[in-house]
């Protein structure tokens, strides 16, 4: 019950206290609260035992920057996992741990983060995330843990950060919202951009919304949103999220099935109403 997850680092307090910060925050905040989710964040100079809780050195071959050590990532990855993970008050009283769970390293050479995989995440137990930094972690590292459980090498995005910590924020947001209890609006997942098995905006991204008042700078709220038409609102925001799709994602396209009246609205143009975003 719950998902653990551990956080390994040498930047502990990026991910904040017991009480402030971006755990503490927001849905996750109160998922954490309620003992939905917990967090366990692991300083990883813990683990550097010579003076100057050294955790980099240069690389092999020469080249650029520095690389993680990997007894000082073994000696912590062991700890951490020989641990059960936080277990919340109910998984206690039961006298249930967690199992050894998934080991996630964010890396820019990963695999792509997905809403597929924040599903598969919100699904499991317990997440190890082993942030590293530099150039990276010893890549012996990866090798011998894969012997031991799964692991992930997961990307963020086509772009290169200083280090893991941010992109661990970025897949705990994904995968916290898809937690049981923790959206305030369970369908709204569905609805979402990348969202939902199987409802009519499955694959797309969404169009704009809107809210009052009716009319703002001169700019008017669509009338078909005010016809309490439910099914022509429903096609309008199908109609919608196909031009955005085909505006700023035209790769989403290849992979939805498209009827006749989808073909219709992408022939008839691009303008993508709510302004495009890009300049
Ligand atoms: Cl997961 N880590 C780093 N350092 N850079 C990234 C990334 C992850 N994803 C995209 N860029």
């Amino acid at each position: 019950m719950g998902l653990n997850i551990d956080i390994v680092t040498i930047f502990p307090e990026y991910f904040g206290d017991e009480t402030s910060g971006p755990l503490r925050t927001s849905l996750i905040g109160k998922a954490a609260a309620r003992g939905d989710i917990g967090f366990q964040i692991h300083d990883l100079r813990r683990w550097a035992l010579d003076v100057h809780h050294t955790v980099d050195d240069v690389p092999f071959g020469g080249g650029p920057g520095m690389v993680m050590k990997p007894d000082v990532w073994g000696a912590a990855l062991d700890e951490v996992l020989a641990a059960d993970g936080a277990v919340d008050s109910a998984d206690a009283a039961a006298g249930r741990s967690a199992d050894s769970g998934r080991l996630v390293v964010p890396t820019p050479s990963g695999v792509p983060f997905t809403q597929a995989v924040a599903t598969r995440y919100a699904a499991q137990s317990r997440l190890i995330f082993a942030c590293g930094r530099y150039e990276g972690i010893d890549g012996r590292v990866v090798d011998h843990m894969r012997q031991r459980m799964p692991v992930d090498e997961i990307s963020v995005g086509d772009y290169v950060l200083a280090g893991g910590e941010a992109a661990v924020l970025v897949m705990i947001e994904a995968v916290g919202r898809l937690l049981p209890g923790v959206l305030g609006n369970a369908s709204s997942a569905d609805d979402d951009s990348f969202g939902g098995a199987g409802g009519s905006m499955t694959g797309l991204l969404e169009g704009p919304v809107y809210t009052r008042p009716r009319t703002w700078r001169g700019h008017e709220v669509p009338e078909i949103l005010l016809s309490g038409n439910h099914a022509a609102i429903a096609r309008w925001r199908r109609d919608m999220a196909l031009r955005r799709t085909a505006a700023h994602r035209p790769d989403l396209l290849t992979a939805l099935e498209l009827d006749a009246r989808d073909r219709q609205v992408l022939a008839a143009g691009f303008p993508v109403s709510g302004k495009d975003m890009a300049h």
